[in-house]
């Protein structure tokens, strides 16, 4: 993708500091995670201080003065030398990093454990996630400490210590120009990787060769890779919510349930479809896709600006319990099933979730007792399912073993819901016959 466009980073950590008012925030980045032994993950920054600083090492730490009238945005970033630079590459020096990130000063590391308490006592309030860091731990306690005897002597210091998602999320629900052009890259690059990725389903191919598919889609596309662990399963690995070992190999009879987004410049779709592994899909297997079809339809017309979140999964509900009722699952009618909410065995999870800087964005799904009502920036999936494990289901033995699941993307804009991952067809048919 272009370079990210001038500064969106600027313009949320301005709109930040203004919520701060007398209050600072401290984002330490993500340290880097051993995967075992000496072998490590690679290097993803933490989604909050990527959101205000743009900045992608590890080591960093940001610092956040609303109450300030100077040194409001400092970075302290590890210092680098030839050694580091043979082993992991060449960093950005303190300069560099200034200027990329439009810091008021940027400071070496191991001055913060001596500078952070004192430039956090001076504001009455400390916006940091606890054990987010040892270092920031400590330099927090000590800033609670000064503040104590500043807030005697001045009416005002540190006192108080708030999750950072009390200032941060509300802003990231609404996505900014910026990332609406990264959330429509990550649903484009993962809807051309699908496409490869159902064609690769067919009985007598492994999990696995989906998975490559799907993944290697991702990364030809430059996208970093997959946003989460993505599911590949083949007929009753379906009923498993989360399956992603993709170990089986898929039989002529299975539907085959695929479940992965690409991470674009950290942004993340997240997209599912359940295709025919062949022809040799039963019947019970196609109602239930039908269903969940319709459920997904329906669901998808209720994303409209000014209707409430949770009006989305009701949608859903009423659909899958007319389903289920069809189908012979659960007794009683589809208003009933409502109300007993008996289609839980088969549907336990919710219609939506935020997406975002993570697959599972930050932001209410209830606020003072009410859904929130949708509107443009927010951005979302809609994914209805029905999922029928082993033994769940006596009343209809045939659709024991089944899980179907459709997901799309949604973006609110001015002009109402944009479904970013519509290009991808929702249909079960086996290669070539979906639509
Ligand atoms: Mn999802």
């Amino acid at each position: 993708m272009d370079a990210l466009p001038a500064f969106p980073f600027l313009r949320r950590r301005d709109a930040v500091l203004s919520r701060l008012e007398s209050a600072s925030l401290l984002l330490p980045a993500a340290p880097v995670r051993a995967k075992n032994a000496d072998a490590e993950y690679r290097y993803r920054p933490d989604s909050e201080f990527f959101y205000l600083t743009g900045w992608e090492e590890a080591g960093g730490v940001a610092l956040l003065r609303g109450f300030a009238d100077e040194k409001r945005f400092l970075l302290f970033v590890p210092e680098t030398s030839p050694e580091q630079e043979m082993w992991t590459g060449k960093r950005r020096d303190a300069r560099e990093v200034q200027a990329a990130c439009g810091a008021d000063g940027v400071l070496p590391l191991e001055r913060f454990a001596d500078e952070a308490p004192e430039l956090l006592a001076g504001g009455d309030r400390i916006y940091y996630r606890l054990g987010a860091s040892e270092r920031c731990d400590a330099a927090v306690r000590g800033a609670l400490g000064r503040g104590r005897r500043l807030r005697a002597r001045s009416g005002r210091g540190a006192h108080a210590v708030i999750d950072p998602g009390a200032a941060l999320d509300d802003l990231r629900l609404r996505k900014d120009a910026a990332e609406a052009a990264r959330l429509r890259e990550a649903a484009r690059v993962t809807v051309l990787a699908f496409e490869e990725a159902l064609a690769a389903v067919r009985p007598g191919a492994g999990e696995w060769e989906v998975e490559a598919a799907l993944e290697g889609g991702f990364r030809r596309r430059g996208a970093r890779g997959p946003a989460y662990a993505s599911i590949v399963a083949a007929g009753r690995n379906a009923c498993t919510l989360h399956y992603c070992a993709n170990s089986s190999v898929i039989g002529p009879e299975d539907l085959v349930l695929v479940d992965g987004g690409a991470e674009v410049d950290f942004y993340a779709a997240d997209v599912t479809r359940t295709v025919c592994a062949s022809d040799g899909a039963g019947e019970a297997a196609r109602e239930v896709h039908a269903v969940v079809r319709e459920a997904h339809r329906r669901a998808l017309a209720a994303c409209r600006p000014g209707a409430p979140l949770a009006g989305v999964h009701a949608v859903a509900v009423e659909a899958l319990a007319e389903g289920l009722c069809g189908l012979g699952a659960v007794p009683g009618t589809a208003s009933g099933i409502v109300e007993a909410k008996s289609y839980r065995p088969y549907f336990p999870h919710q219609t939506t979730h935020w997406i975002g800087l993570d697959v599972h964005d930050c932001g209410p799904y209830l606020e003072g007792g009410r859904s929130p009502v949708l509107e443009p920036g927010m951005a979302f999936t809609v994914e209805p399912g029905l999922y029928f494990p082993d033994g769940s289901c006596p009343a209809a033995r045939a659709l024991e073993g089944i899980g179907v699941r459709i997901e799309d993307d949604v973006l609110m804009t001015e002009e109402g819901a944009e479904v970013l991952t519509s290009a991808l067809p929702a249909g079960a048919g086996p290669m070539g016959g979906r639509g």
